[in-house]
């Protein structure tokens, strides 16, 4: 019985694969490096069909490279830091260790029946001391050269748990667990100084063409580089006696320095220190700063908030009109961290500064104006009705020196006279901020510092590296068991030997993931993070697969990362991935029980009339619209079930076929029986036609003498060879599935009609096979051997092209009669024109045209058209 038995069949070839360590990277001096690499997963416990569609389309990419010749690193590990493994400590009782290494080990049971060609001697794992000591040491080296430094910062604080809170366990503004409003703290913090490099990988990005553009588009927005002036307004002097607060100014950020003439109020973010020095004696400005507070501290929040405000009671002058003076309020949508945490509103000119002003029944003046309105009415209408500002660029008016300038040159002359007047200069303002790593976790890297009462913070010597979590912790009480420890963090200072404490806040896990794409070079080094030699031989990656929601932090963290690195000396690249593919989600129906719930696709049965019932209790289903997979709308599939069912080649084969890669898949049972059909049918025809194939011949048959159906199967192969090849460098996984089908029809008529050589249709399977191999590795070997080859596909070279094959022998040429299409003929490749004339003329329906006349002129364009002229 020749049937193909998926589960022997793939367990036999990962066996082949492993023992003949076909996978092994080696650093190879006459083959070019190609580094393909896929987002390492956080180890949750159980692998998703995301990860089956990351890890196929990576496979597909190193397994095609390996056979183009090139010295594949396509390595796996796990970013095993994070908040989910301290969640189920506290709530099962698990250590975070236990239950982070016990998922790794269930996921790369998941992961190995895939049929990955993967280097498993270099699997990592971030929250082993063998990985993170190394990112300790990086520390070090970014303190001593600047890039990293403590300074007091916001963090939001859970004041029922005690406990500092992460952003996404901030909803709606409450803590996620105790459900209490959360306040704003400041703490000291450790921070990179991702900022240094704000202007460089704001330009790079021009340097990356083979990454999405969405991505480029997105990093280029959140590094937000802004052009304008920073302008100083001066404080009138308070009756009520001096402030605790030593600047004569308050100085704001604006990038509409042409708007200053339309300037209706100043307003301090709630964290500006003047606000502070106000509140001292103003307890109401004090309420309503706490109240401030409670938002939280992530932008988004803030954002959203319903703008508030509080006036101080504190004037200040402006500063190109000495005699106007303008209030200072405290204002709820001012952000401390950006510019200098204070702005001038103008109203007029800004949404935000509209709907405060109409608010709180603040003036409102035109100060720009389109170019053709009439400036009365305009500067009229805004003043007294409008509610909508006006932020389009246009001519300056009601502004003295500036008026009749346009936006830019009015932008440049406020500046010009801002200098002049000792009041302000022209500034560029990054969006960017320095990256906060501070965590007041457990399950992290602990950030290598002691702190001593005389000696400050001071850096763990490098011979006392790592500093280990301790493993014995409770989570019994809310808050970081580091700091909860009995004895960890009490040490001895190393400068001065007095008593001094740890410092227990750890890294973000974002750190472990900035760098261990360049762990991968160099996996076992125990002495440095990675040899600079290794590192430079595979770095850059060359393809990098992943989600797009990494499109900014991660993404960017590993840029500033790697100039970092090169600049203390570890590397010399300065991007760590020259290729970036973001892949689309992963998307199933939806089904719902009479009573609303959501019910798991495997206990819903699809009727032929497209209703649906519920498998166990029979009860009707709603079917709803496909979404992304979401254990929330319980309309998840299990890879492994998957597999087990279909093969590991059916699940990647239909992972790659429907849709292309950036786009969302469907999946859908059909879509798996389509995929699984496929290759049943592929095994029949190859093992099972019984066709004698001959001999295998290496480079394919020769097509002097042969038949014409042999000869037309042979330039299909070559050209499906070329077109997949072609659609394998652009990552155009589902077309190349639909040209090796398509090849497959042509095999298997082939063998129907029984005219082609024997020879031919070999060619044309073993092409079959060789294309598919980088998608359906087992059955490829498996037909591969069937077919009399004693070697394997995964050391096999890529098929190549013949480009003499690639020409059609003939062409077809359009035949038009007074410009309308009436026929076609195909003719040889070279037909003289007269041949072609004479054909097209012979065609019934041109004869009918010409009605028995001759034409008045036949036009023939070799290759293309022949056009022929009727008589009047
Ligand atoms: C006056 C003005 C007039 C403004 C006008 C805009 C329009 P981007 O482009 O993001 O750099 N701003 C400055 N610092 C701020 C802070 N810490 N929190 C909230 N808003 C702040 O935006 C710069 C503009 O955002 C600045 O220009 C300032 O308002 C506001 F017709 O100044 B503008
Ligand atoms: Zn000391």
């Amino acid at each position: 019985d020749d049937r193909y038995t998926v589960k022997e069949t793939e367990e036999k070839w990962q066996k082949v694969w492993d023992d003949r360590g076909c996978f092994t990277a080696t650093e190879d001096q006459y083959r070019p490096k190609y580094y393909v690499l896929e987002m390492f997963p956080y180890p949750s416990g159980r692998i998703h069909m995301g990860h089956v569609r990351n890890y196929t389309l990576g496979d597909v990419v190193a397994r095609a490279k390996r056979a183009q010749g090139h010295a594949v690193l396509h390595p796996m590990g796990w970013d095993a830091f994070g908040l989910p493994a301290e969640n189920a400590a506290i709530e099962r009782g698990v250590h975070p260790g236990k239950w982070t290494r016990e998922n790794i080990t269930a996921m790369r049971d998941q992961f190995k029946p895939m049929g990955l060609s993967i280097d498993w001697s270099r699997e990592i794992s971030t929250c082993e001391p063998e990985y993170y000591r190394h990112e300790q040491k990086m520390f070090l080296d970014f303190l001593k050269a600047g890039l990293a430094y403590r300074k007091k910062s916001w963090v939001n604080w859970d004041p029922v748990e005690n406990t500092v809170l992460a952003n996404e366990q901030v909803i709606d503004g409450k803590g996620w667990r105790s459900g209490a409003p959360v306040e704003r703290r400041e703490l000291n913090q450790w921070f990179l100084k991702i900022t240094h490099y704000a202007d460089d990988l704001l330009a790079a990005l021009d340097d990356l063409p083979r990454w999405p553009e969405k991505v480029r588009t997105m990093q280029h927005n959140w590094i937000g580089k802004s052009e304008g002036a920073r302008v100083n307004f001066d404080i009138v002097a308070q009756p009520a006696g001096k402030l605790a607060y030593d600047l004569p100014h308050v100085e704001v950020f604006t990038t509409r320095p042409d708007t200053l003439f339309g300037a209706s109020f100043v307003a301090l973010s709630p964290h500006h220190p003047l606000a502070a020095a106000l509140a001292e004696r103003d307890p109401k400005l004090k309420d309503f700063i706490a109240e401030c507070d409670r938002i939280g501290t992530s932008e988004e929040a803030i954002e959203t908030a319903e703008k508030k405000g509080y006036e101080t009671g504190l004037t200040v002058r402006h500063p190109l009109d000495p005699s106007w003076e303008l209030p200072v309020w405290v204002a709820n949508f001012v952000l401390m961290q950006y510019g200098t945490g204070a702005i001038f509103a103008c109203p007029g000119h800004d949404q935000r500064d509209m709907d405060f002003a109409r608010k709180y029944k603040l003036p409102v003046k035109a100060v720009v104006a389109p170019t053709d309105a009439d400036v009365d009415t305009f500067s009229r209408e805004m003043a007294v009705h409008a509610t909508e500002a006006y932020t389009d660029p246009g001519v300056a008016v009601n502004s003295g020196f500036l008026d009749g300038m346009d936006t830019e040159t009015a932008k440049r002359a406020a500046i010009e006279k801002l200098e002049t007047l000792d009041k302000g200069t022209g500034t560029i303002q990054f969006r960017l901020r320095d990256w906060g790593v501070s965590r007041q976790r457990y399950w992290g890297c602990p950030i290598p510092i002691i702190h001593c009462d005389s000696c400050g913070a001071v850096p763990v010597p490098e011979d006392q590296l790592p500093v280990e979590l301790p493993e014995d912790v409770s989570f019994d009480t809310p808050g970081n068991p580091l700091d909860h420890h009995p004895t960890w963090k009490h040490v001895d200072c190393p400068t001065c030997g007095k008593a001094a404490r740890r410092e227990t806040d750890t890294f973000d896990t974002f750190f472990e993931s900035s760098w261990y794409f360049a762990r991968f070079a160099d996996p076992t080094n125990d002495s440095v993070g990675f040899s600079k030699a290794r590192a430079d031989h595979w770095l850059p990656v060359d393809q990098y697969i992943g989600g797009i929601e990494h499109a900014v932090l991660h993404l960017l963290y590993s840029r500033f990362f790697t100039r970092a690195l090169r600049d203390c000396g570890y590397l010399s690249a300065a991007e760590p991935f020259a290729g970036l593919f973001t892949q689309g989600m992963i998307n199933h129906e939806t089904y719902k029980d009479p009573n609303g719930k959501w019910v798991e696709p495997g206990d819903v049965d699809k009727l032929p009339d497209g209703t649906a019932k519920r498998v166990s209790d029979g009860a009707p289903i709603t079917v709803g619209r496909s979404e992304k997979m979401s254990k929330s709308k319980r309309n998840t599939v299990d890879p492994t079930h998957i597999i087990d069912t279909y093969g590991a080649d059916a699940a990647r084969l239909f992972m790659l076929s429907d849709s292309p890669p950036d786009r969302d898949l469907d999946w859908s049972d059909a879509g798996i029986e389509g995929a699984w059909r496929y290759l049943n049918r592929l095994w029949r025809l190859a093992v099972g036609s019984g066709m004698d194939l001959g001999p295998a011949v290496p480079g394919g048959p020769s097509p002097e003498g042969a038949a014409d159906e042999s000869l037309a199967l042979v330039k299909a192969a070559h050209k499906t060879i070329d077109g997949v090849t072609a659609d394998l460098e652009a990552l155009r996984f589902n077309t190349v599935v639909a040209r090796v089908r398509e090849l497959t029809n042509a095999v298997a008529d082939a063998v129907k009609d029984g005219k082609a050589d024997p020879a031919a249709v070999r060619f044309g399977l073993e092409t079959v096979v060789r294309l598919l191999n980088p998608m359906t590795p087992h059955i490829a070997e498996e037909i591969w051997q069937r077919l009399g080859h004693d070697t394997i596909l995964a050391e096999t070279p890529w098929p190549k092209a013949d480009p003499s094959m690639l020409v059609d022998a003939t062409v077809t040429l359009a035949v038009q009669v007074n410009g309308k299409l009436r026929g076609t003929i195909e003719v040889p490749k070279d037909c003289p024109k007269d041949e072609a004339e004479k054909l097209a003329l012979d065609l019934p329906n041109v004869q009918a045209q010409l009605g028995g006349k001759p034409p008045r002129k036949v036009i023939v364009v070799p290759g293309k058209i022949v056009n022929v002229v009727a008589a009047k």
